[in-house]
């Protein structure tokens, strides 16, 4: 890798300090679309087994780093491994996703437990350690979790579904029993993430992958609410640690999400409004996105004018770029390359 000076473009732009040139990374850039990835995930045996492999997780990590020069490379592990250690059974089906143990019941819920058994997340902490030695020091270690709304969809349907309503139902109609849930969540979620600053993450991303399905009174319960709790957590103990949200699919609820949350930046999906987030996110607070995952696939022209979009609509203010959400496996990384290249190139 090329050495780099110990300036963070990446952590510069959650400062506040807009660049020139955009530091770049994507959402789920260690994965199936890489070769290399795919040969380690086979010597691995199970998806979590990789999680906890520090020297095969660091491997991971550090592959689309050596591949395509990002400003930060994200910790390789899951979402799901806060549900793992609080007992719950976890499992990754090949072609599948994930399975889990259905807390579908306020039975069910009244026996979890509530502090989650960190010893199962140490080998993640070493990776952080082992990722950060060999990282450069230009580049920033993103450290992670699922907001609890997000980790809770998958605990109480026990796998993902096209629209989180057994989530959304159990809120519904056993609000205290989904509160319980949530609040464990929020308590191990902010332990997990002190653990990976404590670690050599620079940075930490709190994914909400499915906000952008509740209506708005639920998503300031479950989702700004919680989210709120786990910054407040973090930073009583890190004061000014760095903090991203994704909260995909909020739209015209992501101000409010600011306002109430108090993170550093905001990742936004593609169908984000570019004047409201100029106008009302942008403003107060850095913006990270959103290229459509689909048009990386499709590559050529319909790539290069998405990109110049992207660059458009917020390069003039602070920008991290990246994809609207995760790149697919089948993306080929030609195209990456030349996403990478075109960002690089720009001048504000
Ligand atoms: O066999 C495999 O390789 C499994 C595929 C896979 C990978 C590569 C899973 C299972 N998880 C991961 C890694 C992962 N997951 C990372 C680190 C890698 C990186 O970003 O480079 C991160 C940040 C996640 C986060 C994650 N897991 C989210 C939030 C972000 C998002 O993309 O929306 C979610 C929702 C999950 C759950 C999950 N884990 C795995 C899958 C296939 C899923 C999604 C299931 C679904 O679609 O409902």
């Amino acid at each position: 890798m090329t050495q780099k000076s110990a300036v963070k473009p990446f952590l510069e732009v959650l400062s506040g300090q807009r660049q020139k040139v955009p530091p770049i990374w994507m959402m789920r850039q260690a994965g199936r679309y890489l070769p290399e990835y795919r040969k380690v995930r086979e010597k691995a045996g199970g998806f979590l087994d990789l999680c906890f492999t520090p020297e095969l997780a660091t491997e991971v990590t550090l592959q689309p780093i050596r591949r395509f020069n990002f400003d930060a490379a994200i910790i390789f592990s899951d979402i799901l491994v806060i549900p793992y250690a609080l007992g719950r059974a976890v499992s990754f089906e090949v072609g599948e996703g994930p399975r889990l143990d259905p807390l579908d019941t306020p039975e069910k819920v009244a026996a979890l437990a509530a502090k989650a058994d960190f010893a199962k997340l140490e080998p993640v902490y070493e990776a952080l350690r082992r990722v950060r030695r060999e990282l450069d020091s230009g580049i920033a270690l993103i450290g992670f979790c699922g907001a609890p709304f997000t980790v809770a969809t998958y605990m109480v349907a026990g796998q993902g579904t096209p629209d989180q309503a057994p989530a959304r139902m159990m809120a519904y109609s056993h609000p205290d029993a989904f509160a319980k849930i949530i609040d464990a969540l929020v308590e191990n979620s902010v332990e997990y993430l002190l653990g990976q600053l404590q670690g050599g993450a620079d940075a930490l991303q709190i994914f909400d992958t499915w906000a952008g399905v509740l209506p708005p009174r639920e998503f300031a319960r479950w989702s700004i609410e919680p989210t709120r709790r786990i910054v407040e957590g973090v930073r009583a103990k890190v004061p000014g640690a760095k903090i991203i949200g994704f909260p995909r699919g909020a739209g015209a609820l992501l101000p409010a999400y600011v306002e109430a949350t108090g993170v550093d930046a905001v990742s936004i999906d593609w169908a984000a409004e570019p004047s409201l987030i100029r106008e009302r996110v942008q403003s107060k607070v850095a913006v990270q996105g959103n290229l459509d995952p689909l048009v990386l696939i499709a590559g050529g022209a319909a790539l290069d004018r998405a990109i110049d979009d992207v660059l458009a609509n917020f390069a003039s203010g602070r920008l991290i770029f990246n994809l609207g959400h995760g790149i697919l496996p089948e993306t080929p990384i030609a195209h990456v390359e030349q996403m990478v290249k075109r960002v690089r190139n720009f001048r504000a």
